[in-house]
């Protein structure tokens, strides 16, 4: 009869608990592992496969590091701001603090029945007042030191959830909670000076081991380009402007310039008799999003000034347009336009039958638009010169003049941070008429949020309703001041929250930095790939802050990082509630037990790559743990039973012994680097050996004691509860101390020897045909093979009156004697 069920899981989870198993050991730093998962929304009321898929594997890797000897400080909370909280408050009707509070606990019992070695005790949730105080300690320091500042841009709104969202969470134009099509608004809003970090945000990603696409994301995000502003004087008039661009090479070939039509100096440059079509071209792109404007097939479109600007090269006067394709974010908001040399500026020119100079030559007579590098032409003393010194030698020639200079830039925006919204952390300024924006004293933290607030959105910040909040006293003159009604961003919570899970009781201080300096950097994080320019930018330029402000000594918050797969519902597609293919965990592991279901996904993917979910597969599973568990009991009998104390390695035990340390090798090689299926067949190797050996009569009891021990160690970061479970019935533990655990017990290690077979079976073929089989001594010698087969009585026979015309040998399978 098999056992395994979920009241064995809840058995060892309560002993593992009540004797601390997993207490970080603080004296022990030389063999700290900081494992971090990525923290889950409390805004669906419970977990589903994928959190599983997160935590449940990465629980297993965590294990087996610990077994290596590693002292495993594993955290876990909840990121509990935000709009995916507020917008279930919203459905349900429910305040956002009662639901998000008992999703917690929900979650919390879920994670338990896991069985995960998490530190409950540094759990953190983000908008516990005690967390979030620190949240706004941090948005200070920024402020302080003039990396958080306010101003009035054109932003991101979305119509439907009625907030702002910062550049990194429109997608494709749409907003990436609703997909509703984004609008521009001009607001004054809180930013985050991340462009100050761009170089160092870009070059370290050189010195962290993470996904090769989600740096180049990353990169790509940010965005270097190395190019050249150049200056242009409007024709009668003191006015002048820069342009951006990647190449100075093409200056002789500007005829026109085109202007964003958000441009400021656009007022000023429009001559009366153009005014009316100028306004009417602004107001009509105002509806286009940047994506759309930004479009290769899209058709360009502009509107002559009528001013002109005077070529600082040649004192060339070339016609001054506005345009969409030009946007007012990027570089200047200017570009002196190149129609021979660019594909955008070709269309425009053509349209609006601008003239078309050819500057570059490549190897003689290519069409226009040529968008390549080589030679300059008609580009007076530079002509010969290639593009790539070009671009040099014309910016030198510039610089003595004043009218241009090498200029990087970034496609990288600083970060907004402030939100429309009520459940999130109140931003801590005061507005005063005397004083103006005013810091709130770090003494004074937290600002907290109130609860008695109408919270559905309708686009103005929700906090602005209640009175209680919004109206306070200078904290500078004493006087009538107003709060700042705008809540923060909730990656702004995210992007801290792995530095205070290493300090999370501290009340005086966000953390000690001689604590977080010793835990961190996070030695393995693992989440979702949807973060890569949001959580995993904004957590990386945060630390780089903090560093620079003296409290950490680290530059990289996370060195390692691994990208789990999806889990698709058994239809092979995402899973959704609307198309009824989710997955609930809990059913399962009621079933099943805790291990079966952990293990299943560990089995039946790939840890990367995840895959459809397969009943099938978690049957056969639980096949397999109640085939072990048959051969463990069995086992267990036989040690009882057998009197016959055989001490000897015969070949039984050699063959056992050697699938005990190939498993060994393999399992600890494959889940090294998480790959946790092929780990898994190993063990299933290992247990058919396992079987095998104890179906035959004759048992050597303390080497199948040994064998099963180890068999239980490989096991155990796998199917924890099963194996703490076997572990102590073959190794009954009376002391009061948790040595009990088979987690306190040292990963095993492989005799490379055993690794040798002594004897392999070959089969001797004559003409390719199976005559015979018979075993050898693995070290043999080609010719000492051969002799032994063509002495082998059944061969000698067949071979009777035949000429043996060649004999090949394939080490360790077969001999072919080829005769006629
Ligand atoms: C003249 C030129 C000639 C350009 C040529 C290109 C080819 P990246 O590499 O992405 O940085 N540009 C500059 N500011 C812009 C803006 N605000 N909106 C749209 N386009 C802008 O691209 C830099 C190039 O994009 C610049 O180099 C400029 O066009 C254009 F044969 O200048 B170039
Ligand atoms: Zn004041």
């Amino acid at each position: 009869m098999t056992n395994y069920s979920t009241a064995i899981d809840r058995k060892w989870q309560k002993k593992w608990e009540d004797t601390e198993l997993y207490k970080f050991n603080a004296d022990k730093m030389d063999k700290k592992l900081y494992v971090l998962e990525m923290f889950s929304y409390p805004s669906g009321s419970k977990l589903h496969a994928g959190h599983w898929f997160n935590y449940g594997p990465v629980d297993s890797w965590a294990r087996f590091k610990r077994m290596q000897g590693y002292n495993v400080f594993q955290p876990m909370g909840f990121d509990a701001f935000g709009l995916p909280a507020e917008n279930y408050a919203i459905k349900t009707g429910i305040h956002p603090w009662d639901s998000t509070k008992q999703n917690i606990k929900t979650m919390e019992t879920q994670l338990k029945a896991m069985g995960a070695m998490f530190n409950w005790e540094s759990e953190i949730v983000t908008c516990d007042p005690e967390y979030y105080k620190w949240t706004q300690w941090v948005f200070l320091k920024l402020y302080e030191k003039g990396l958080a500042y306010r101003k009035k841009a054109p932003v991101n709104w979305c119509p439907s959830c009625n907030t702002v969202l910062a550049n990194e969470q429109v997608v494709d134009g749409a907003c990436e909670r609703c997909d509703t099509e984004v609008t521009k608004k001009d607001l004054t809003q809180w930013f985050l000076k991340i462009t100050d970090y761009a170089e160092e945000l870009l070059n370290d990603l050189d010195k962290i081991d993470w996904p090769e696409k989600t740096k180049s994301m990353q990169k790509h995000w940010i965005g270097k380009s190395t190019g050249a502003e150049v200056t242009f004087k409007v024709k009668d008039s003191n006015i002048s402007f820069d342009v951006f661009t990647t190449r100075a090479d093409t200056l002789f070939g500007v005829t026109y310039v085109v202007l964003a039509p958000e441009n400021p100096l656009v007022d000023e440059l429009t001559n009366d008799s153009q005014r009316e079509e100028v306004e009417q071209y602004r107001a009509a792109s105002k509806k286009q999003s940047d994506i759309e404007r930004q479009s290769l097939t899209r058709e360009k479109t502009g509107v002559f000034t009528g001013s002109y600007a005077i070529n600082p090269i040649n004192g060339r006067e070339i016609p001054i347009w506005i345009g969409d394709y030009v946007l007012a974010t990027y570089g200047t908001g200017a570009v002196m336009a190149v129609p021979a040399h660019d594909e955008r500026d070709f269309s425009f020119a053509k349209k609006y039958n601008l003239p078309i100079i050819r500057v570059i030559e490549g190897k003689g007579g290519e069409e226009l638009p040529f968008t390549e590098y080589g030679t300059m032409v008609n580009s007076d003393e530079f002509d010969g010169i290639t593009s790539e010194e070009g671009k040099i030698k014309v910016i030198e020639k510039l610089a003595k003049q004043n009218m241009g200079s090498q200029k990087v830039n970034y496609r990288l925006r600083d970060w907004l941070v402030s939100r429309q919204r009520y459940w999130g952390a109140p931003i801590p300024i005061v507005y005063c008429d005397k004083c103006g924006t005013v810091p709130v004293p770090y003494e004074n933290l937290p600002v907290t949020l109130p609860y008695d607030v109408e919270f559905a959105p309708d686009g103005k910040s929700p906090l602005t309703k209640s009175e209680e909040f919004i109206n306070t006293t200078c904290p500078h003159c004493g006087g009538k001041a107003k709060r700042e009604a705008d809540t923060l961003d909730t990656f702004v919570c995210s992007s801290w929250y792995y530095l205070r899970y290493a300090d999370s009781k501290n009340t005086e201080e966000a953390f000690k930095p001689e604590k977080i300096n010793k835990m961190l950097p996070v030695d393995k994080y693992v989440g979702g790939p949807e973060h890569a320019c949001m959580h995993l930018l904004y957590a990386r330029f945060l630390t780089k802050a903090l560093r620079d402000m003296g409290y950490l000594n680290f530059d990289e918050p996370f060195t390692s990082l691994t990208h789990q797969g999806l889990i698709l519902g058994p239809d092979g597609f995402k899973m959704s509630k609307s198309k009824g293919n989710t997955i609930s965990p809990d059913e399962y592991i009621n079933e099943y037990g805790a291990d079966v279901f952990r293990m299943y996904l560990m089995f039946g993917f790939s840890y990367v790559e995840g895959g459809a979910w397969s009943d099938d597969g978690i049957k056969s599973v639980a096949r397999f743990v109640d085939r072990i568990e048959r051969i463990l009991q069995n086992s267990y009998a036989i040690l009882e039973e057998n009197k016959n104390l055989k001490t000897s390695m015969d070949k039984a035990e050699k063959e056992l012994n050697f699938w005990r340390h190939n498993s060994i090798k393999q399992v600890t090689a494959d889940t090294e680097i998480l790959q946790f299926n092929t780990a898994i067949a190993r063990m299933m190797e290992f247990s058919n050996a396992l079987s095998k050996y104890i179906q035959e009569n004759e048992i050597n009891n303390d080497f199948l004691k040994e064998t099963i021990n180890d068999f239980l160690r490989l096991l155990a970061p796998f199917a924890p509860h099963f194996s703490e479970e076997y572990f102590n019935r073959f190794n009954p533990y009376t002391s009061e101390d948790n040595g009990y655990s088979v987690f306190n017990q040292k990963w095993p290690e492989f005799d490379e020897k055993a690794l040798i077979k002594d004897e392999v079976e070959i089969a001797i073929q004559i003409n390719g045909k199976i005559k015979a089989k018979t075993n050898i001594p693995t070290d043999l010698n080609e010719d000492s093979i051969k002799a032994i087969a063509l002495k082998e009585s059944s061969i000698k026979e067949a071979l009777e009156g035949k000429n043996v015309v060649k004999v090949i040998v394939i080490k360790g399978r077969l001999v072919n004697i080829v005769a006629k």
